[in-house]
Formats: C-alpha cells, structure tokens, sequence
C-alpha cells in the first residue's frame, strides 16, 4: 500500500484526470483521506470549482463523519456550485441531488426548473417551446449546465451534448445513437431504458424528449451561453 503522503504529492501534482482517480483512493484511508479532501475543498473554496472540487464534494458528502458534515455545513452549505440565477430561481434541490448522483431525479427536476425559468404558460404545459428555449437566460442555463457539469466528472450536460453534437457535423440522427438515446430502429424507453449512473455513454443525461421534435435541444445547442466565456 502507498504512503498517505505520496497519496497527497500525486493528488496535488497530478492532471485533473488522474486527480479525480485519487479521490475514492483518499476516501478509502479514512480519517487522514478525508483531511486532505477537506483542506483541498478549503484551499480552492474561492476558485472557480472544476471537476475534483465536485468529486471531492460529493465523496465527502457520502462519509458520516460528523467532523467532515460539518465542515460542509460550515464552508459549502449548498454544495460547490455557484447557484447564480437571473429569474430568482432556487437550484438548491437540483444541487442536492445531483450531489448525491440521484440523476433520474435531478433529471426530472431539470425539465421543472426549465419550465420555470421560461414562467407560467410553460409550467402549466410541462413542456418548452423552442421559442422559449431560445430565450432562456444564459445565467440560467448556465448554471444548469455546469451543475451536470461537475457532479458527473464532466459526463453529463448540455454543453457536453452540443460539443458532441457538433463533432458530428451537426446530426441529430447520429447523436442519438452517440449519447444512447436510440439503439437499432428505437428510441430508448422513459424511464427504465435510460442509464442513470456514470456507466452511461457521454452526454446521456440531461434528458430531452423529442417527441415533438428536435427544435427544443436545436435551440438550447444554439444558444448564445456556449459562444460566450463569460455570462
Ligand atoms: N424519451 O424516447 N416520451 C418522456 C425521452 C421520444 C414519449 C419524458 C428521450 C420518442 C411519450 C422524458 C427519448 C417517443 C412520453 C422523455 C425518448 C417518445 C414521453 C418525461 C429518446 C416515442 C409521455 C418528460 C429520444 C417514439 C409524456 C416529458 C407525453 C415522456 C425522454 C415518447 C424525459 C430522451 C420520439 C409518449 N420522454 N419520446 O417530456 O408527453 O413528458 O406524452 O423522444
């Protein structure tokens, strides 16, 4: 078995990739694992989060430690995501589950907080139109995206989708297969077919019904959020 120590040298010196393999290995040593997870949340605690922090968050999340619940409690009492919002909506409860890898909820709390964000004629519909899509506000999206982003070491997201969607010329037929959402001549089965964990193919989740069609998704890919670096 490896020295703690160099455990923490590698964990501090290693690319993001291999710093996110690190992660389980810390949590397995206990107590001092668990240190060097909390010190590190510390020492980044005003940085911009990137995929580790989301790990590192969600792992220390899974202890029942009390030391290390309130440690959370005290320096991340909403996760490690900023929960930024132009229409005053809470993402609390999608950071939660999220957080706690529940996507098949999170998934279902997606297409709500969508709804709201496009406001009451899309609630009472349950669905978007395109038009309203087109105008969600980045702000919004963006933080949508990015808490898929980081609680799913970079799987799962609409960015995630529109980089793959855009690797492949633009092809929605071809993007269904890619991201699992149709096998052979059929489209995957809401709910049970879909995959809810990290085993799933890259950009599976979130989730979008095309029932109605692809305008919805052609609109969120397009949207201004993705060609900008800052909101
Ligand atoms: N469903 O098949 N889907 C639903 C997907 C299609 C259908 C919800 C995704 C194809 C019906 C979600 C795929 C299709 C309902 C998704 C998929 C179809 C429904 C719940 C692969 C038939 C009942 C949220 C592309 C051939 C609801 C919601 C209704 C629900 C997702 C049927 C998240 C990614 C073309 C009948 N499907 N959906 O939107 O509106 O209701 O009647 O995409």
């Amino acid at each position: 078995m490896e020295e703690i120590s160099d455990l923490i040298s590698q964990f501090q010196t290693e690319s993001e990739k291999n710093q996110l393999q690190l992660v389980p290995q810390l949590v397995a040593r206990g107590e001092s694992g668990l240190e060097v997870l909390m010190n590190f949340l510390h020492s980044r605690q005003s940085e911009p989060v990137n995929l580790v922090m989301g790990k590192a968050y969600q792992a220390l999340l899974q202890t029942d430690n009390p030391k290390v619940q309130e440690f959370l409690k005290t320096y991340f009492p909403t996760g490690v995501v900023p929960l930024k919002s132009e229409r005053n909506i809470d993402y609390q409860p999608l950071q939660q589950l999220l957080a706690k890898q529940d996507f098949l909820g999170a998934d279902v709390l997606t297409l709500q907080k969508l709804c709201e964000i496009a406001g009451e004629a899309a609630i009472k519909r349950k669905w978007l139109y395109f038009t309203e899509a087109e105008n969600l506000p980045k702000t919004d999206l963006s933080t949508l995206d990015q808490l898929w982003l980081i609680y799913s070491e970079g799987k799962f997201g609409f960015s995630v989708q529109r980089q793959i969607w855009l690797s492949l010329g633009q092809d929605f037929a071809q993007l269904w297969y890619k991201i699992g959402w149709k096998s052979g001549n059929n489209w995957t089965r809401y709910p049970k077919d879909f995959t809810w964990d990290l085993t799933a193919p890259k950009g599976h989740l979130p989730l979008s019904n095309q029932l109605r069609g692809v305008r919805v998704i052609a609109s969120i890919f397009a949207h201004p959020v993705w060609s900008t670096d800052s909101n």
